[in-house]
């Protein structure tokens, strides 16, 4: 195979085994890379009803064809498992030298099962790779354990690490690199501390081999030339993707105390412009000349990097408009590898729940000593945290009464940055994604508010969320590039599948890179109805209750909320669009469409196909 290494690096935490596997063209062909290489794993090796949290399950940490080539936005990687937060398929996307150097030590993927006696981290140097102790870096959060291995291994070095809140298995958990950079939102940090896995760490100078270098490296240097002259690129260095900021506040979507309303009274402080105005310096992922990561200095003038996410989410989402506040609430939540999005949701339910007095936590809106310390005392699982830092779903679920009703997730994982009380499209996004409620799949609400059908609940509204989910979910995922030069400047599409085949020497069109998407979505949703069985219905596809049942009280938008039934029959478009029953299920025949015959047999054992 050319463009793929075509091998997987096994390891075995429980024997202390580690070997190099092949795969088969046909799985690089039909999957690609990424989620894809990912899912199909899952799906073919972990036994149904896995505990996430046991030695059984897997963590796959997958880079594309893409990855690593001198081409633009390739240094990103996929980290992917069963979700201790949500019971189904999880993954997370984030940019690191660990994606870069992985294939530079002749793999595309690690796949990681069982669990270590003792702390360990896996050290990966071209075909060498070596269990570790790190008995040492236990107990220490991503930052100085980045600085240790820094030390020993040098900073050419790509790491992948957990803080203190996967090691105690909080559901919040996520994997971190490169201080500041962080993937896998569905608790895959915690997965990793399951298996009492600290860090890998890889070193890789292999070559790449791919088809046709000479036409690759033509390509890639066009594509960098084209990123600085979009128009829209000054304004994106700028602010990044606190651009959204405004534009959210401006709609009425900004999450504000728990989602209950849309604006928030101190946007000026922790819009674009104040975080612009606060920037110190810019961080990015490898092989980007666009990078994006804006960093200001917190209220204890420590370095902390911030996206509309973390600044929405721990701001206007928990009532705190201090922006050097957020900034530190971000900063601890990357030391202890917390998700900024489920821990300013989890925070944000929590203040709620006092204020209703459900739950008896001191801890009050803009409250900003509160929330550090429920950061971390979700890190540890301890007092407060042990509860809130299961998750929302679970804690509300524990607390009973209406907590459910304000419980800010879809399939259990926490919503991000955008409110859908007036956005039935971005509703459906979030209800429909293949990883719980994530923006990353299809995020539809900036064409949304701007469409002119704002509040309507038609098919058009599906097809924009499946086109997206297929570009997105589907082509950025599995080849594994970040989508930001496409969706933020409007780099070609086209220009993908030309990179594909230079690297490769498969050619593929842009509709057999949608129909390679519909395939993965198809896996990825099998894998959900095998986890969930009976508990599995159409209800698994809906966004927050609240959104519902209490409308907005605030801005020019009080008093709207979302219509359940319209919402219903939005779905089914959605469904009957991509060849799924009325319970959410692919049917055989699209399963069959997709070449994904054999699957379905397998998936027929546990529910009844139409
Ligand atoms: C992503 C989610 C996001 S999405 C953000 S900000 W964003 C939050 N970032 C966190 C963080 O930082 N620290 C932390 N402790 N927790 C965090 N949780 C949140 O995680 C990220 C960029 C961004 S910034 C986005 S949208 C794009 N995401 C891409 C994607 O998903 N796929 C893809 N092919 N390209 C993408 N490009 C962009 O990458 P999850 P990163 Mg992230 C500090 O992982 O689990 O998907 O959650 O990876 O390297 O930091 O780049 O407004
Ligand atoms: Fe990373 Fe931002 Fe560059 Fe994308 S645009 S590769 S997120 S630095």
């Amino acid at each position: 195979m050319k463009g793929w290494n075509g091998k997987i690096l096994r390891v075995d935490l429980s024997k202390g085994t580690t070997k190099v596997v092949p795969y088969s063209e046909e799985t690089a062909k039909k999957f690609i890379g990424g989620r894809g290489l990912a899912v199909k794993l899952l799906w073919d090796e972990l036994p149904s009803g896995a505990d996430p949290l046991g030695p059984e399950n897997i963590i796959v940490f997958a880079t594309g064809p893409y990855t690593a080539l001198q081409v633009p936005n390739s240094g990103k990687m996929v980290v992917a498992s069963k979700s201790p937060l949500t019971g189904g398929y999880g993954d997370g996307n984030l940019g690191t030298r660990a994606a870069t150097n992985m294939r530079k030590c002749g793999v595309d993927a690690v796949a990681v099962t069982g669990k270590a006696e003792k702390p360990v981290y896996i050290y990966v140097e071209d075909d060498e790779t070596e269990i570790r102790d790190a008995g040492h870096l236990w107990g220490k959060d991503s930052y100085e354990t980045e600085d240790w291995i820094m030390e020993k291994h040098g900073k050419a070095a790509g790491v992948l690490i957990i803080g203190q809140s996967g090691e105690n298995l909080c559901r919040l958990a996520t994997v971190v690199a490169q201080k500041g950079r962080a993937g896998g939102r569905p608790g895959m940090g915690a997965v990793m501390g399951s298996k009492n896995l600290k860090a890998l760490v890889f070193k890789g100078s292999k070559e790449l081999a791919v088809a046709d270098p000479e036409k690759l490296k033509d390509l890639g240097r066009k594509g960098f030339e084209k990123i600085p002259k979009f128009d829209a690129f000054p304004s994106w260095k700028r602010e990044g993707t606190m651009m959204a900021a405004d534009m959210m506040q401006t709609a009425g979507a900004l999450p504000t105390r728990n989602f209950s309303e849309g604006v928030f009274e101190h946007i000026e402080n922790v819009n674009g412009d104040a975080v612009h105005a606060a920037t110190v310096t810019q961080r990015g992922c490898p092989n980007c000349n666009m990078i994006c990561g804006n960093t200001i200095l917190d209220s204890e003038g420590r370095e902390s990097e911030l996206d509309y996410e973390n600044v929405t989410m721990l701001g206007s989402n928990i009532g705190l408009g201090d922006l050097a506040q957020i900034g530190t609430l971000n900063r601890i939540c990357d030391e202890l590898g917390l998700d900024t999005i489920g821990a300013g949701n989890a925070i944000g339910f929590a203040m709620e729940c006092a204020e209703k007095g459900l739950h008896p936590i001191a801890v009050n809106w803009g409250d900003f000593e509160g929330a550090k310390k429920l950061l971390y005392e979700m890190a540890m699982m301890e007092g407060d945290g042990a509860l809130f830092g299961l998750g929302t779903r679970a804690a509300a679920e524990k607390i009973g009464g209406e907590a459910p009703d304000f419980a800010i997730h879809a399939k259990g994982l926490e919503v991000s940055a955008y409110d859908c009380h007036v956005c039935p499209g971005m509703a459906l996004s979030f209800g429909t994604s293949p990883i719980g409620a994530h923006h990353k799949d299809a995020w539809v609400i900036s064409w949304e508010i701007s469409s002119g059908i704002r509040e309507e609940y038609g098919p058009e509204k599906a097809d924009k969320v499946i086109e997206f989910q297929r570009i997105r979910g589907g082509m950025f995922e599995c080849l594994v590039g970040c989508r930001f030069p496409w969706i933020e400047l409007g780099y070609p599409l086209e220009d993908y599948p030309g990179y594909f085949e230079a690297a490769t020497g498969v050619e593929m069109s842009l509709d057999d890179m949608w129909t390679m998407g519909d395939r993965v979505y198809a896996l990825v949703r099998a894998f959900w109805v095998r986890e969930y069985g009976d508990k599995w219905g159409r209800h698994m596809d809906y966004p927050p209750e609240r959104w519902f049942k209490h409308p907005l009280t605030e801005g020019a938008l009080a008093g709207k909320h979302l219509d359940k039934e319209k919402y219903d029959k939005l779905l089914g478009f959605y469904y009957e669009k991509r060849g799924w029953d009325d319970r959410g299920i692919p049917t055989k025949a699209t399963l069959k469409k997709l070449s994904l015959a054999k699957e379905a047999g397998q998936l027929a054992k546990y529910v009844g196909l139409k």
